[in-house]
């Protein structure tokens, strides 16, 4: 598994228009709030075109993509924590995703209700923000009560985890995401124990349609807004045309680069959404090559046994080295013979960081 996104955002807003048009899954799209109650998912491959012509110069077929997940949740509404619409209840199943996409309505659909009246992008962001904050807010509390309790019997570290959990709150009742705090590490390990889901990165997705591509002024404006928005909180921003995006993935394969070309774009919005999520979350693709061809995302900074820890557990705790040719020295040679004989491959240790693009051999003890 490569990595996984949630999605959120008001109801009809076209999270799972957008989520179809990455995933291609098919979930229930409908003009109406609240379509969707159950959540779907979704994996994707992530698009390659490095995997491509890796598979082309060492001779492999079929080479195996890194993956992608995509979680589409129920709408969440004002007092969504109070309650309201279908609750918070099923945030449950992003707590563990690796980042999330807020999906942004700035389409204006006279069919397509609008939950808070109009189109106004910034007033829907805060909407939802607020309820994410509530919903942190409210797991923290409950975890708070845990540790009190025990503290009360004297347990020093149970008094020390309500005390630190005790700041977080405070931290959100301020109006901020857990992920702008400055965290101990005590801190950290309760937002991963727990699942907080302001403390991921976020992907703030406007939603455009058609008419957004003339440029009429009021969608130019609330896309503005979102982009605006995403640089002071420093995440990241995509706008996309949901809605035509789900159109053109429906078409077959020859027929929606010339669509896209239409529009204006060089590549589709699930790679454009991936390109922005690497980005986003400092991600970095890796290449093996064993029986397959396979491509691997880590974290920029993953040293290299870490990296071989993904392939097998047994990779990482047998580590011995790896030995390196970068992408670009292959590609530039033309066969891992031409690139051996420039002394292009490097035997690396423990300490190596690995980096983008590499293809790598890794040497193990079992
Ligand atoms: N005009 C226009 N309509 C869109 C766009 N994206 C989605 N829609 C329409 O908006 C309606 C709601 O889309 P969904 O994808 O079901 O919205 P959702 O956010 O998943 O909604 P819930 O599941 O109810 O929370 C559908 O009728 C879509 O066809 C768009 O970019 N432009
Ligand atoms: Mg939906």
């Amino acid at each position: 598994m490569g990595f996984n996104c949630g999605i959120v955002g008001l109801p009809n807003s076209g999270k799972s228009t957008i989520f179809n048009a990455l995933t291609q899954a098919g979930a229930q799209i409908a003009s109406y709030p609240f379509c969707t109650i159950e959540p779907n998912r979704g994996i994707v491959p992530v698009p390659d075109q490095r995997l491509i012509k890796l598979g082309e110069i060492l001779g492999k077929d079929s080479p195996i993509p890194t993956k992608i997940e995509f979680v589409d949740v129920a709408g969440l509404v004002k007092g969504a924590s109070g309650g309201e619409g279908l609750g918070n209840k099923f945030l449950g199943h992003i707590r563990n995703v690796d980042a999330l996409i807020h999906v942004v309505r700035c389409f204006h659909d006279e069919d397509v209700a609008h939950v808070m009246g109009g189109l106004d992008s910034l007033r829907d962001i805060e909407v939802i923000n607020t309820e994410l904050i509530l919903s942190d807010i409210e797991i923290l509390e409950r975890a708070e009560e845990k540790w009190e309790k025990q503290g009360k019997a004297g347990d020093k570290k149970a008094i020390a985890q309500a005390e630190c959990i005790h700041t977080m709150i405070e931290y959100l009742n301020k109006g901020t995401f857990l992920k702008d705090m400055e965290m101990t590490d005590e801190m950290l390990e309760q937002t991963k124990k727990l699942g907080l889901i302001t403390h991921k990165p976020v992907l703030y997705l406007a939603n455009t349609d058609e008419k957004t591509e003339e440029k009429e002024p009021g969608f130019e404006k609330s896309i503005k807004a979102v982009e605006e928005y995403a640089g002071t909180s420093g995440s990241a921003f995509l706008s996309l045309a949901g809605k035509i995006e789900e159109e053109i993935s429906e078409l077959p394969k020859e027929e929606q680069k010339e669509y896209l070309q239409a529009m204006g774009f060089e590549y589709s919005g699930l790679w454009r959404l991936i390109e922005s999520a690497y980005k986003l979350l400092s991600l970095i693709t890796f290449y093996t090559i064993t029986t397959d061809l396979q491509a691997w995302t880590v974290k920029k900074g993953t040293k290299a046994p870490a990296a071989a820890g993904k392939i097998h557990t047994d990779f990482e705790k047998g580590f011995i080295r790896a030995e390196v040719i970068h992408y670009n020295d292959l590609v530039a040679e033309g066969s891992e013979h031409h690139a051996r004989e420039k002394g292009l491959l490097k035997s690396e240790g423990k300490e190596y960081e690995i980096k983008d693009g590499d293809v790598i051999h890794f040497l193990f003890n079992v």
